[in-house]
């Protein structure tokens, strides 16, 4: 069976999408190849695997599944999503600009600013809602847009459709993290991205067992660019964690249903609870973003969901998530079990205070990834942490 078909709707292609039965003895699950090298018959005469850096027939798989569920040419799997996004900058040289938006995973905000600012490359940060203002701040050394939507941790949206367009017409790369939506809720390379970005670590694998990253590219030849950076460089996902991402791939749909069910519910409990002060979820009416979410967003919202108190007091948010029971106190996103992170104090806190201050993300604020656990025993466990 080759279902390299691009035909096929997304609960089919998450399951088969790019996937062919191993052909030596029909597994249906590509075996982990655990091996680094691959022999060759004569120099340079081999089954299209050399070593693994390169390609490794269990990354292939995954990379394959990867472009097939993102509607792109190529796909890339890589040791981290930090690893992924760094490829990307390996596309870039001295005195280029980046227009990226103003609320990032803490992580590649601090890579930005701290490690390829100092290689001569020029980072504007800008709520890509102003759209007036992002388009200002283009130039002729601009070369890439980066954008999450929704954002980490402020749930803030961006109009794919309407910076692509942008991006086109001054013939600037547009990558869009796509981690938090995931391509069965968001697909931004048919809304004209030419990147996509994931921390696989989070939904795609969805089970908080593996660090891993991807990337998907539009076109044959960015892809190739990127593989070329990619195996210049080396940070690429090895077999065992390429066979991990790839099961969690399969569920992918089954388990977005769940965490956007989950989601909205425990968004609409905190909207109504007294000790809440604003709940940021894209799903919810009252959400600034609400109607671009409706346009861009198809079957649901996400399972990520933000709060502040409305004392406004950090220590309510600490006693908060110290008392919370089926809710893990952790980094992290995505998996199958609902963790709650404090921002400021973890997850964010390599941006500068005064930036976080700016932006909005403030000490008194929680962030909620939202599992697939039964809805009463989240909302139960969630009064519990407030009523304590
Ligand atoms: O952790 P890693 O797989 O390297 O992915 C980095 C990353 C990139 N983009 C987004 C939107 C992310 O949320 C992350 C990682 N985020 C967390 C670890 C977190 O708890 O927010």
């Amino acid at each position: 069976m080759n279902t390299n078909l691009n035909y096929m709707k997304f609960n089919t292609k998450a399951i088969h999408g790019g996937q062919q039965h191993e052909p030596a003895t029909g597994a249906v699950m590509p075996p982990v190849f655990q091996t680094s090298t691959f022999a060759q018959t004569s120099p340079g005469v081999h089954s299209g695997y050399e070593y693994s850096r390169a390609a490794n027939p269990t990354r292939t798989a995954l990379e394959n599944a990867l472009a097939s569920i993102e509607n792109g040419a190529r796909g890339l799997a890589f040791s981290s999503g930090l690893a992924a996004t760094d490829c990307v900058m390996k596309l870039l040289k001295p005195n280029d600009e980046v227009i990226a938006m103003d609320d990032l995973y803490g992580g590649t905000y601090r890579m930005f600013s701290r490690i390829y600012s100092h290689f001569g490359i020029k980072f504007h940060f800008v709520d890509m809602n102003d759209l007036d203002k992002f388009k200002s701040l283009f130039n002729e050394n601009t070369k890439l847009v980066w954008v999450e939507t929704p954002t980490n941790p402020l749930m803030k949206l961006a109009d794919i459709e309407a910076i692509a367009a942008i991006c086109k017409e001054k013939q600037v790369l547009f990558a869009v993290d796509n981690t938090f939506a995931t391509p069965y809720l968001q697909q931004p390379l048919n809304m004209g991205a030419d990147i996509v970005m994931h921390s696989a670590t989070k939904y795609l694998g969805g089970h908080s067992d593996v660090i891993a990253g991807a990337l998907v590219a539009k076109t044959e030849e960015l892809g190739e660019k990127l593989h070329f950076a990619q195996f210049a460089t080396g940070a690429t996902l090895g077999p065992q964690d390429s066979y991990l991402v790839l099961r969690g791939i399969k569920t992918l749909h089954l388990r977005m249903q769940r965490h956007c069910e989950n989601g909205q519910k425990v968004a609409e409990y905190l909207e109504q609870h007294p000790a809440v002060g604003k709940v940021f979820y894209p799903g919810l009416e009252s959400h600034p973003y609400n109607s671009i979410a409706k346009k861009q967003m198809k079957g649901g919202f996400g399972g990520m969901v933000t709060f502040t108190f409305k004392s406004g007091k950090k220590e309510d948010s600490i006693a908060f998530l110290e008392r919370v029971k089926v809710f893990t106190l952790a980094e992290s996103l995505g998996g199958v079990e609902s963790l709650a992170n404090h921002p400021a104090l973890m997850t964010h806190a390599s941006i500068p205070e005064e930036n976080r201050k700016a932006l909005g993300i403030t000490d008194d604020m929680v962030r909620l990834s939202v599992g697939v656990e039964d809805i009463d025993d989240l909302i139960a466990d969630l009064e519990q942490a407030f009523n304590a």
